[in-house]
Parts: structure tokens; sequence; C-alpha cells
């Protein structure tokens, strides 16, 4: 048997946040963006997952010049403090542009500008060397049905995948569905559209998915079968672990806190694919708590992170003959004693 993964994991700055809701403003201090990277290999991560707003901030307003100038002094930070870019996302839902959608907006100018964007996305994921660009389609989507040619829209999202395999001929791109939110529904709702539209590109080898537990448990459906669809496929790109407590809004909870068995299984399907043995990354998206004090909080990526390795041990300590035995036998009430068992730890 080939020696134990060893898992390595990343966070996006975004994480650590001043802790706004919908409801209320910041109840923390902020914390520059700048000053979170040294945070990182401390806290046991060395991958970092952007937006690109978030290597240049206010890009919109800048020179080709001037973005390539901020990217590449976010490049020696990164090296500075031994970290890998995971991965640069267009924040396409921001801007006025894009309040119907960006790339599915009925308005070619809005259209426009979110392949300019794009095109700019790109250019940053190269100047940090990054290889890879995460298309969440937040607002591409309706509130009502009438409001778009659904059959349109996806056309328009396959042409955007391919522009941008065009324009860059190295870069991945990896496609996160999420069912709704912004939007009452969302394009590409799960990670079965995402590997359609993937298999449907000019490269489908550079077009894969990134799958977030909470995205699956919105859309109801189990988190570790989306993960199983997209590696049967070769087409993990990266996972956002965190947790979810039912059909509400994207809570970003703690990996594994609101149902450790669900994260259990998501730990079980990684492992047993070999995820992560070709450098894949543990991707977290976890929001602190807002009641949580300090400047910065870190504790939920911590807890996320050891929640992960401890599923991860119980994992690798499964009992696999006993659980081909209650396969054979097709006793599924003994096969889900001795998981609940197994994770509670006793015999
Ligand atoms: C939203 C997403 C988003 C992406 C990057 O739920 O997690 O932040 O991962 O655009
Ligand atoms: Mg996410």
């Amino acid at each position: 048997m080939s020696a134990p993964q060893s898992y390595r994991f990343s966070f996006g700055p975004w994480n650590i946040s001043e802790g706004a809701d919908p409801f209320g403003p910041e109840v923390r201090p902020a914390f520059a963006h700048e000053d979170k990277y040294a945070l990182y290999r401390p806290l046991g991560f060395e991958g970092v997952q952007f937006h690109d707003d978030d290597v240049v901030p206010g890009m919109d307003d800048l020179t080709a010049e001037q973005i390539l100038r901020k990217a590449g002094e976010v490049k020696t930070m990164l090296s500075n403090q031994g970290l890998t870019p995971e991965f640069v996302a267009p924040r396409l839902w921001f801007s006025e542009k894009t309040v119907d959608g960006a790339y599915t907006s009925n308005s070619a100018s809005d259209r426009a500008y979110a392949w300019e964007r794009t095109q700019k996305c790109i250019d940053i994921a190269r100047a940090i060397d990054c290889k890879a660009i995460v298309l969440w389609l937040s607002r591409e989507g309706t509130y009502i049905r009438e409001a778009k040619d659904a059959k349109v829209a996806y056309e328009r999202l396959l042409e955007t995948v391919n522009r941008m395999l065009d324009y860059d001929s190295n870069i991945e791109i990896w496609i996160e569905p999420k069912p709704n939110e912004p939007t009452d529904q969302a394009y590409v709702p799960t990670i079965g559209h995402a590997i359609a539209l993937a298999f449907a590109s000019k490269d489908h080898r550079r077009v894969k998915g990134l799958i977030e537990s909470a995205h699956a448990l919105l859309a109801g459906l189990d988190p570790s079968d989306e993960m199983a669809f997209a590696l049967a496929h070769d087409k993990l790109g990266s996972v956002h672990l965190n947790d979810q407590n039912g059909l509400k809004y994207d809570q970003d909870k703690n990996f594994g806190g609101a149902n450790l068995r669900v994260g259990f299984n998501q730990v079980r399907v990684l492992e047993e694919a070999g995820y992560g043995s070709r450098g894949e990354f543990i991707g977290l998206d976890v929001k602190a708590i807002r009641t949580q004090r300090g400047c910065p909080v870190t504790d939920h990526l911590k807890a996320s992170r050891e929640i992960f390795l401890h599923l991860v041990d119980k994992v690798r300590a499964l009992d696999r003959p006993l659980i081909e035995q209650f396969r054979d036998a097709r006793d599924y009430e003994a096969l889900e004693l001795y998981i609940v068992r197994h994770l509670l730890g006793v015999k």
C-alpha cells in the first residue's frame, strides 16, 4: 500500500472577516488583507484562494500596467511567506454592471464588462503564477424564470468558457456550482451541470469543478456523492469544505460542525479516491460566528482543519474487511451501527 496521503490546506482572505451579515454591520475591527498572509503557515495552511480584487483592489479603475504592478507585489508577498496561490475568481457580483448577471445578462454592455473583467482576472492569475480560475456564477440565474432565455444563457456560459480557454492556453477553469442565493434559481446548480459544460467545451481536460459542501446541501444533495461524481470523471479541481444546517441561507459553518457524519463521508470519498495526491488542496470556506470576539479571528479555520484531520484518522481506522462483510450480507443496519460506533469511539 502506498504511504498515506498528507493533505495541504487553503482558504481565502475573506474567511477572516469583520463579522458583518445582511442584518448588521461589522462587529470586529478590520484586519488588513495583506497582514493575513503571515497567518497562513502558523495555522497549518499553505494555499491562498483569491478573488481578483483581493489581489488588486479597485482593479476596475486601474490600467493594465497598474494591475500587473500590484499583482507582482502580491506575488512577492506570497513567496516571502512560502504560500501558493490556489485560484483566482473574478468577482462578478459586486458591480452595478452585473446586477442582472454577468455572462448571462440580457444587456450586451454588461456582458462586455464581464468578459473584460474575466480577461483581467486571468492576467492577474498569470502574474501571480496561479494556474486556476474559479467561476462561482453568483448572479447567473433568474429571480423569475421568464426574465431570461435559459437556453441562450447556457450557450453564453459555454461560449465564455471557450473564450477563456482560448485566451490562455494553460489555465484551468474550475466551475463552482450553487443552486440559489443571490438569485432565486441559479444556472449550473450542481456538479453535474458543471461537468456537462466541461465536456461540451473545446478542451475539457482544462475544465473541472470546485465543490462547496454547503452548496451541495442547499441543492438537497449529499456533498460526498457530488464529490464522487466529479472524481469518477477526474473533474474535481478543488473543494470548499464547510457545513450547513438545513435549507437556509448559505451558512459557511465549520466543516463537520452541523453534521459530522456528512463530513466523515466527504473525507472518506476524498481519501479513497486519492484526492490530493496530485497537489489538489483541501480548501475551506468557513465563516467565524458573528459573536466571536478578537482580531483577527482564526479559530474557525483551525477547528475546521482539525476536524478534517480527525476524520481522516477515522477513515483510515475503518475495518474494511468488516465493511465488506456487511455489504456482502446486505446488512446495512449492522453497517450503520458500526459506522456510528466508530465515529463515537465506542466498540
Ligand atoms: C461563494 C464562493 C466564492 C467563491 C469564489 O460561496 O465560495 O467565494 O469560492 O468566488
Ligand atoms: Mg465557495
